[in-house]
């Protein structure tokens, strides 16, 4: 059955760039939840491909890595038949939106972005336009659909709130047009940290691969990641401050087994570092081999999933046109 907006249930939007492989990071931080949130609400998931052009990508690469993530969102129990899932470029108010959305967002709120800082900082040879309007782009992204909530890993809660101020801008200009979103955060692992460096939050993009464990690693690759992770000098497994290294795997031990830090640390009592990362390494690895398996079955027949796609794209055409025109007529275009 098509996912239906007029049921009364609140909208969902959130997505995922193909700007590599998907980490456990934005599967905790986002892809979990995704699947979890189904049924209590009508659901609308993206692969971002126009935000991952803000850093350069090699067009074959990025072709790959597009189709890839669908199938890994699908691997991961989102359910076409129950949401809406697309790419982003296959529906066009997302950019056309942007340029009207552009012209109600102020340079100095956009200067203020942390991401935008972050990545000028980090690709300093390349800081486009693009990086610095995408959460414009984002705001579109969420607006055209009349989202409620959007289900985020912390990073992203300043560009939510940004488009809270686009969306109360243009309605206070406008009248009702969009809907206030919020951010809905997972439980556990709102914000998971590079294994190589515990003050940065884990990325796809990280040049160094050992920083993040990615949902397709083969089992040894994510046993051996965790067990190379970079932690402190002392030997107790416990959550405290100044142990930022074991504090982030305390937490991705927990939001897969469902343990509090007492339990994990009682588990834990006794035996050294080695013991546990093994331990966080094997629990991911045996969580992740269902997906994976999944998604080689769906990566057999490409076809097919070209045609979810499609589909996908035309079911979410249709409701971000009818946004996209009411919002061509609020401000005057002809
Ligand atoms: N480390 C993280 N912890 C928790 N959640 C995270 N997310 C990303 N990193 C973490 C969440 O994953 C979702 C999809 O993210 P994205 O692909 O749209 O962009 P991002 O936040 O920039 O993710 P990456 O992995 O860091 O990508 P690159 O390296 O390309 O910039 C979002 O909901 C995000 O909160």
């Amino acid at each position: 059955m098509e996912p239906s907006v007029t049921e009364k249930k609140k909208i969902v939007l959130s997505g995922i760039q193909p700007s590599g492989l998907i980490t456990i990071g934005n599967y905790l931080g986002a892809v979990k939840t995704w699947s979890e949130i189904q049924e209590k609400y009508n659901c609308v998931f993206m692969i971002a491909n126009l935000h991952a052009t803000t850093v350069r990508q090699d067009p074959a690469v990025l072709r790959k890595n597009t189709l890839e993530a669908f199938a890994v969102l699908l691997a991961c129990g989102i359910d076409p038949e129950r949401s809406i899932v697309f790419i982003q470029s296959h529906v066009p108010a997302h950019a056309e939106l942007t340029w009207a959305l552009s012209c109600y967002t102020q340079f100095g709120e956009l200067s203020r972005m942390t991401q935008f800082k972050d990545k000028s900082a980090r690709y300093a040879d390349n800081i486009n336009a693009g990086l610095f309007n995408y959460p414009v782009l984002m705001a579109s992204d969420i607006l055209l659909y009349q989202a409620g909530l959007v289900p985020v890993g912390e990073d992203q809660k300043q560009h939510v709130e940004l488009t809270r101020d686009i969306a109360g801008r243009f309605n206070g200009l406008y009248g009702n047009v969009f809907t206030m979103p919020e951010c809905l955060f997972p439980k556990a692992g709102k914000r998971i940290m590079s294994l190589q460096d515990p003050a940065k939050k884990m990325s796809k993009s990280d040049p160094n691969p050992k920083g993040y464990a990615a949902l397709l690693d083969d089992r040894d690759v994510i046993i051996k990641k965790f067990k190379s992770a970079v932690t402190d000098s002392e030997t107790a497994v416990r959550f405290a401050e100044g142990k930022a290294g074991i504090n982030n795997l305390m937490g991705i031990y927990s939001a897969f087994t469902g343990k509090s830090y007492e339990e994990i640390e009682a588990e834990f009592a006794g035996h050294g570092y080695g013991d546990f990362k093994l331990a966080v390494g094997e629990t991911v690895a045996d969580a992740f081999a269902p997906i994976k398996a999944e998604y080689a079955r769906l990566m057999d027949d490409k076809e097919y999933l070209k045609k979810l796609a499609a589909e996908g794209a035309e079911k979410a055409n249709r409701i971000a046109r009818r946004t996209l025109d009411k919002v061509y007529r609020k401000i005057g275009y002809l």
